[in-house]
């Protein structure tokens, strides 16, 4: 049964990550595809040998597409049944050749997961660009939701943000290749050197941690410097930061390296860790930033792209409550010492889908209004 508007007349409005969820999108894995290899993304290159997807693309197993949604669904009825109204992305034939009169893609990839693609700011959700050709039509997933959000609520500001052309020239040629050594991906990332240029505006909304005023925007292989300055120039009345994880070889996403749980603290990926000077701004406003918990797993699961970090990819639902994903005991310890009640879920099957329980969900409703945490610039 779709859902109906929680708040009358108001139906989007969401100034963080912490505060009361009342309403929110979650993914879906049907016709979920693997990208064909393309400037920004080679992953079939990296699917391991025994897979019986190697050196393919195209539509994911379907055993493994029902066991993804089986964990939507459950994870779906968990908030459900917490009070929660839960909307659902309409999957659209992925596995089509798509393009433009600059490009064209083999397959597109799905709508898993929604957090890359809206980025929802107070009564605004804005569509990211995105910034790989097989997601440059997921936006279609999301329309009709957007749609009726637009039809209820008179205050709705539906945005979309540039479309990128993503011609060869948005990409650094061969940055991905495999015989890129170890070595050299970490000159270039300490450098700022990522595999999109800055030839246009280039993000995905998961590069982006919603701190009331305050937006902190991840420079990374998915989220260019011209984005950033895009969304300085979009959202006057934030102030929008740019920060980087050098430790992080394949930077995409800040959800699964700094992640805010409630006003004054952040939880942050112990092997990604913000270079010092970046730091100040949080130190001057007496925000904590804790270590997170090492994952319980030292693999990922198979045809994942997602690192063992989507540990710490949680959903926090209040200052009080998170959901962690079932098996992931040492991050869900932690957040019983930090105070937090912690609804397990089990999610293992969706992370090849594009994520953890952050990932998989898209704001449209907290309860709260747009507060400074950061008065101390
Ligand atoms: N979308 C979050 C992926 C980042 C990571 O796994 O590290």
């Amino acid at each position: 049964m779709e859902e109906q508007s929680v708040h009358e007349n108001v139906v989007v409005s969401s100034w963080n990550e912490w505060d009361p969820l009342k309403h929110v999108i979650v993914g879906r894995a049907d016709l979920c595809c693997i990208p064909a290899s393309e400037p920004a993304c080679d992953f079939v290159n990296e699917i391991p040998p025994d897979s019986e997807m190697r050196g393919m693309y195209g539509p994911r197993p379907l055993k493994s597409v029902e066991a993804a949604n089986a964990q939507l669904d459950d994870f779906a009825r968990i908030l459900k049944d917490r009070g929660i109204t839960v909307s659902r992305a309409t999957p659209i034939h992925w596995n089509r050749a798509t393009g433009t009169p600059d490009w064209s893609a083999e397959t597109m990839t799905g709508c898993m997961p929604p957090r890359d693609v809206l980025l929802t700011v107070g009564r605004e959700i804005l569509e990211a660009t995105m910034s790989n050709r097989s997601r440059w039509f997921e936006y279609l997933a999301y329309r009709p939701l957007l749609n009726r959000f637009f039809e209820e609520d008179p205050g709705f500001k539906w945005e979309a943000a540039p479309k990128p052309r993503l011609t060869d020239a948005s990409f650094r040629r061969g940055y991905l290749s495999a015989e890129v050594t170890d070595e050299q991906r970490r000159q270039w990332v300490n450098d700022k050197v990522f595999v999109t240029t800055e030839e246009e505006p280039l993000f995905d909304a998961a590069d982006v941690s919603r701190m009331g005023k305050d937006l902190f925007v991840q420079h990374s292989f998915t989220t260019n410097l011209k984005a950033i300055d895009w969304l300085r120039r979009h959202l006057p009345e934030h102030r929008v930061h740019a920060v980087n994880f050098p430790g992080d070889l394949h930077p995409i996403h800040i959800d699964a390296t700094f992640a805010p749980l409630r006003p004054g603290l952040i939880l942050s990926n112990p092997a990604r860790q913000l270079p010092d000077e970046q730091k100040a701004i949080f130190e001057k406003n007496d925000w904590e930033i804790v270590l997170a918990a090492q994952p319980a797993h030292d693999t990922r699961p198979p045809l994942c792209e997602g690192s063992v970090w989507l540990s710490m990819n949680s959903l926090v639902l209040d200052t009080k409550t998170v959901c962690v994903e079932a098996s992931e005991v040492y991050q869900q310890e932690q957040f019983e010492r930090l105070g937090f009640e912690v609804i397990p879920v089990p999610f293992r099957d969706v992370y090849s889908f594009g994520g953890g329980l952050h990932c998989a969900t898209a704001d449209v409703y907290r309860e709260g209004t747009c507060e400074d945490y950061f008065p101390r610039q």
